[in-house]
Order: C-alpha cells, then structure tokens, then sequence
C-alpha cells in the first residue's frame, strides 16, 4: 500500500462522515453528530380515547427502536403492527379498517417465526398487565424513518394497530391475533 494511499483513507473517511448520510445508501451508519430520526404516534380505541403511544427512534447504527407504552387495555398479550395506510378510520363495520393490512413491501408472508417471514410491518407481541398497562420497547430493522421501500413515510404513510389478541407469528396475514382494538397514525415530531 502507497504512503498516498494510507493518507487518503481518512481524508475521504472524514469527508464521507462529513455527510451525514451516505445518499442513496441509508443501510450504512450515519455520523454521531447527524440529527435523529423520530417519530410518534398517539394510540386511540374505537371511541376515540386515547389509551397509549409510541415513539420511534431511528438508531444510528440502523434499526428503528419502538417504545410502546399503553393504559385501559384489555390484560394479556396483544397483536401489534405497522400497518401499511397511516389512517385509523373505521371502514363499514370493522374498527381502523383504513390501515389496511400489514406493511409488507417485499411480499413476504406474515410472522416473526414464520419460514416465510416476516413482513416489514411485524413485530413482538404486547403484555399488558391486570392494571391495564404495557411497555413493549422492541426494535425493527426492517422499516426505515428514512427514505426506501420500507419507509414509515412513504406516499400513504404508516399506521399502528394493536389488536384484541396475541399473534401467533405464523399464521397468514395478520397471525390470527382478532379485531383492531387501537390505532395511531406514525407522525413526524
Ligand atoms: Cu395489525
Ligand atoms: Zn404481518
């Protein structure tokens, strides 16, 4: 290796971090000092009381992180999702029917432990406690705040829908986990 070379590794590494991010390359870690990714979404049931949120945190070292916390729900493990419409409103008879099904831009089938899976929109299941409350605090490297197919903010945004039951994370589209029971629109701070 030259003596030019060895110098101009950390030349271009400086200019490269100077960046930020790497256009077009949002898989690859972005500079300590670049601003933070976030995003909320404010759980509502049926009737429109609000009875939880979320917040996203895109990690520098990729991934998002979600802090799940909710209050006044049913006890025992709940089905949660991003789902692929960022709207929670009832269509005919079924609750947040708007935000359609799982986010899923690779088409893969639906589940954390399914061989097929999991859609991007898939994630742990949620606890709550005989006090009605539950933290969920989970990460995901399959959607992005970012930019890219996998985006929370791509044309018709992003939706969270917890539902009455636990997901199985096999069965095929929504891990039987039963009817949505709250929702929230995923928003830029
Ligand atoms: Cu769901
Ligand atoms: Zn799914």
């Amino acid at each position: 290796m030259s003596r030019d070379l060895l110098v101009s590794i950390p030349a271009t590494l400086a200019a490269i971090l100077s960046l930020g991010v790497i256009p077009g390359c949002s898989s690859l870690p972005v500079a300590a000092d670049a601003p933070l990714l976030e995003a909320g979404a404010t759980l509502r049931d049926a009737t429109g009381r609000t009875v939880g949120a979320v917040r996203f945190v895109q990690r520098h070292t990729g991934g998002v992180q979600l802090d799940v916390t909710v209050a006044g729900l049913s006890v025992g493990s709940h089905g949660i999702h991003l789902h692929t419409v960022g709207a929670c409103e009832a269509t005919g008879a079924t609750p947040f029917g708007a935000a359609a099904g799982h986010l899923n831009p690779h088409g893969a089938a639906h589940g954390l432990q399914s061989p097929g899976g999991a859609h991007a929109g898939d994630l742990r299941n949620l606890d709550v406690g005989t006090d009605g409350t539950g933290r969920l605090r989970t990460m995901s490297d399959r959607v992005t705040l970012d930019d890219g197919a996998a985006s929370l903010f791509d044309a018709d945004g992003t939706a969270v829908v917890i539902h009455a039951g636990p997901d199985d994370q096999v069965s095929d589209p929504a891990g039987n986990s039963g009817a949505r029971i709250a929702c929230g629109v995923v928003q830029r701070p």
